[in-house]
């Protein structure tokens, strides 16, 4: 089987990819190793900037985004019993953000494609990509037990962090730039309404948590637990009780709520350079990752396939590869700029187990100097509403 652009991956950055190419007239096939119900029900992030909502609309997938998206203004950071709301459209340029899990971004995307009768195939696993230095890239993959090969004029790897398409960069191509956190994550989702209107990310000797949402219904709560944690041994009072010591502040009180999914999130940051060998590229996930401290890691998936797609279809519809040939340096620029921006959000607000009192004044001064100044609290707003794309 042939197609001019082959996809391997349905997460957010496939799924945009495949829509913003077919709605263009670009054929192209996406190969997914899961199934649906496990691609539509993975949780992962919560917050879409300004880009990434306009990105959904121009491809007509943002109708149910725009009637059930929770719209904010603001988030609030807590420390050392202090509290400071960082307000987005004073200090951003009127940008705001808005909280929609994934899961429903992705929902939103399949069900678009799936009726379109564009080709998706779930329990297509890719196994390799050959030949990304000719003219004909082939994606191997395995599906319904039997191995299979799709040709590609193109092929985009969008298969996240353990995916396949990376390898198909030779080593003395692809480097690969990464640093580990000394802790992990512990997400849950409850049956509770949110306790606050806006996110709140709290610094505490105890360690880090966030309150996040996903519904007037539903809340999303992180907490920082030590590498290794094994979500078991985390029952749901404990969770609550440690979540009520680190939010501790006068006259605020957490609701509790049956716990309905919990999860333990590893750290850490990496980019792959570059983000095109040949007729192979890198998208999302498969090229980079984020701590999710600062909310970065859907919005770059989705603007690598927006630079993405423009060029693919430039490319098809005038010959010119201007685009296609920027494409790497384009999206390193703003990956690099986030994975600053997440590193430094990781880092203010965590707690070290091998820091030093030295380091948490350092914290404390860096949280206190976001409530005293307007141009510091602006970095964080302009930072965290996202940067506009290229
Ligand atoms: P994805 O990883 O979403 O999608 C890759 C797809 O490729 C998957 O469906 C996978 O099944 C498929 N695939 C992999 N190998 C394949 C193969 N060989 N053949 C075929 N298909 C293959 N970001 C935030 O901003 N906030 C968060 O709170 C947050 N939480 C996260 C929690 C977890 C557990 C993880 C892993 C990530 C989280 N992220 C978060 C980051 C996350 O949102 C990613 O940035 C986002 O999913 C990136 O989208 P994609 O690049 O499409 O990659
Ligand atoms: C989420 O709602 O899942 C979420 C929000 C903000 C973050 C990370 C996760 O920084």
């Amino acid at each position: 089987m042939h197609t001019t652009v082959g996809i391997i991956g349905a997460g957010p950055a496939g799924l945009l990819l495949a829509r913003t190419l077919h709605r263009a007239g670009v054929d192209c096939v996406v190969l997914e190793s899961r199934d649906r119900a496990h691609v539509e029900r993975r949780q992962r992030a919560g917050v879409l900037e300004q880009s990434t909502v306009d990105a959904l609309r121009a491809v007509g997938a943002a109708g149910r985004l725009d009637r059930e998206g929770l719209v904010h203004d603001g988030v609030e950071l807590r420390w050392e019993g202090r509290a400071h709301r960082v307000d987005f459209p004073s200090l951003a340029n009127g940008r705001r953000v808005r909280v929609y899990a994934q899961t429903e971004v992705v929902k939103d995307l399949v069900a678009l494609h799936l009726a379109d009768g564009a080709a998706l195939r779930f329990g297509a696993e890719a196994r390799s990509v050959d030949g990304a230095d000719t003219g004909r890239p082939t994606i191997r993959y395995t599906q319904g037990g039997r191995d299979r090969t799709l040709t590609c004029d193109y092929v985009v790897g969008c298969d996240g962090f353990h995916g396949v398409a990376r390898a198909a960069f030779p080593e003395g191509i692809r480097r690969t730039y990464a640093r580990a956190y000394p802790y992990a994550w512990l997400g849950i989702l409850a049956d509770v309404a949110p306790s606050c209107d806006e996110l709140v990310y709290a610094h505490s000797r105890r360690g880090f948590a966030l309150h996040s949402m996903r519904s007037p219904e539903v809340s999303r709560l992180y907490l920082q637990v030590p590498h290794g944690t094994d979500p078991a041994d985390w029952p749901d009072e404990r969770i609550w009780d440690e979540l009520d010591a680190r939010f501790a502040r006068d006259g605020w009180e957490l609701a509790r709520g049956p716990i309905t999914s919990r999860s333990v999130l590893p750290m850490r940051s990496s980019v792959t350079e570059p983000m095109r060998y040949g007729r192979v590229f890198l998208a999302g996930d498969a090229a980079h990752i984020v701590p999710p401290t600062g909310a970065k890691g859907l919005n770059l998936a989705v603007a690598d396939v927006v630079v993405l797609g423009r060029a693919l279809i430039r490319h098809r519809t005038t010959g010119a590869s201007d685009l296609l040939d920027a494409y790497s340096d384009t999206c390193l620029r703003r990956v690099w700029r986030a994975e600053h921006f997440s590193y430094a959000m990781t880092t203010m607000l965590h707690t070290d187990p091998a820091g030093s009192p030295f380091d948490t004044r350092l914290q404390i001064a860096q949280l206190d100097r976001i409530a005293d100044s307007p141009h510091a609290a602006a970095e964080l707003a302009v930072n965290y509403t996202g940067l506009p794309l290229p």
